[in-house]
């Protein structure tokens, strides 16, 4: 069953003020390097590269008041927001490039607005190493790409948390966090205190990554948009060293594949994300042609059994 996609909109969103490292803002290009247009035009695919998105520069400052660069997180945010909701209006599939994750803010808080005016419901399958639940009061390292989830939720600066208008964005049940193998110790206490439905690499571990992700993947259906917000630091180092937080113990080539391949088979996805990739840390751009390997496993390529 291979799925028909609208029209997919690439925005680059070339920033790393979230991020501990310097390096992620050259995620974009690398992506483009690798060969991500064409590889997804090669399957048929209608792609629209519009380019980078303008920001702030890195200032490279320490933290304060337990944020660092809030200002252009902030700004970039709401460049990413526009961009995003400017590509759903047009029903286009947005991509966005990051970048780091703090980019995931703008993004999704696009998305959702696009889901409540279009009575979709939304499902934001959030693959990574962390869970990205810190606050101000909590982080460990004032980074705001340990924070999107946190701020999408209500728990945050105002303006990351109301970077839409009136309300955060997401409640807790819209999320579901696969890969998860890294949780600082306060963020470990507001997780279990908001109900994130966290399947944590123990218990992909215990049950396999084909049930984990049938439980993550639960009650969608026919008006469900599922937005993928893809950390590359979700992936094992061995295979994806081009990440500022690498961390150990991470899934395989073949079950990040099958993680792919399920999300395409529910032909529920209707925008991604593709962050942290960080050439800085790349052996040859070999995480960013394995993130294009796997986002085309995202857009329904599979081996011969299944099209
Ligand atoms: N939890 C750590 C912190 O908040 C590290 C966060 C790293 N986050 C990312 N994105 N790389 O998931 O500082
Ligand atoms: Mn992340
Ligand atoms: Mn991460
Ligand atoms: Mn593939």
């Amino acid at each position: 069953m291979s799925r028909t996609f609208p029209q997919i909109a690439l925005i680059g969103a070339p920033t790393d003020v979230g991020a501990g490292h310097r390096g992620a803002s050259m995620g974009p290009e690398a992506l483009r390097v690798a060969g991500l247009g064409e590889a997804l035009r090669a399957r048929g695919l209608d792609v629209l590269d519009t380019g980078n998105l303008l920001g702030p520069a890195n200032p490279w400052q320490p933290p304060t008041a337990g944020y660092r660069h809030l200002d252009q997180v902030v700004e970039w945010n709401r460049r990413v927001m526009e961009a995003v909701a400017s590509q759903l209006r047009f029903g286009r599939l947005p991509v966005m490039l990051g970048g780091d994750h703090c980019l995931a803010v703008g993004s999704i808080t696009a998305v959702a607005a696009h889901c409540r005016a279009t009575g979709r419901k939304l499902r934001v399958l959030w693959l990574d190493a962390h869970a990205d639940f810190n606050t101000c009061e909590v982080t460990p390292s004032g980074n705001c790409h340990g924070m999107p989830v946190a701020c999408l939720c209500g728990l945050g600066p105002r303006p990351l948390t109301h970077l839409g208008g009136d309300a955060p964005a997401l409640q807790p049940g819209e999320i579901r966090q696969i890969g998860i193998r890294s949780v600082d110790p306060g963020e470990k206490k507001l997780v279990k205190e908001y109900g994130l439905d966290v399947y944590d690499m123990r218990h992909i571990d215990e049950v396999g990554m084909k049930r984990a992700m049938e439980e993550a993947l639960a009650g969608v259906d026919d008006e469900t948009h599922i937005h993928v917000s893809f950390d590359v630091d979700f992936l094992d180092p061995v295979i994806a060293p081009g990440v500022g937080t690498t961390i150990p113990g991470g899934p395989t080539y073949r079950e990040a594949q099958l993680v792919m391949e399920m999300i395409a088979d529910t032909g529920r996805m209707g925008s991604l994300d593709i962050v942290e990739l960080n050439p800085a840390f790349d052996d040859h751009n070999r995480t960013g042609l394995l993130a294009v390997d796997l986002v085309e496993s995202l857009f329904g390529k599979s081996t011969l059994m299944r099209d």
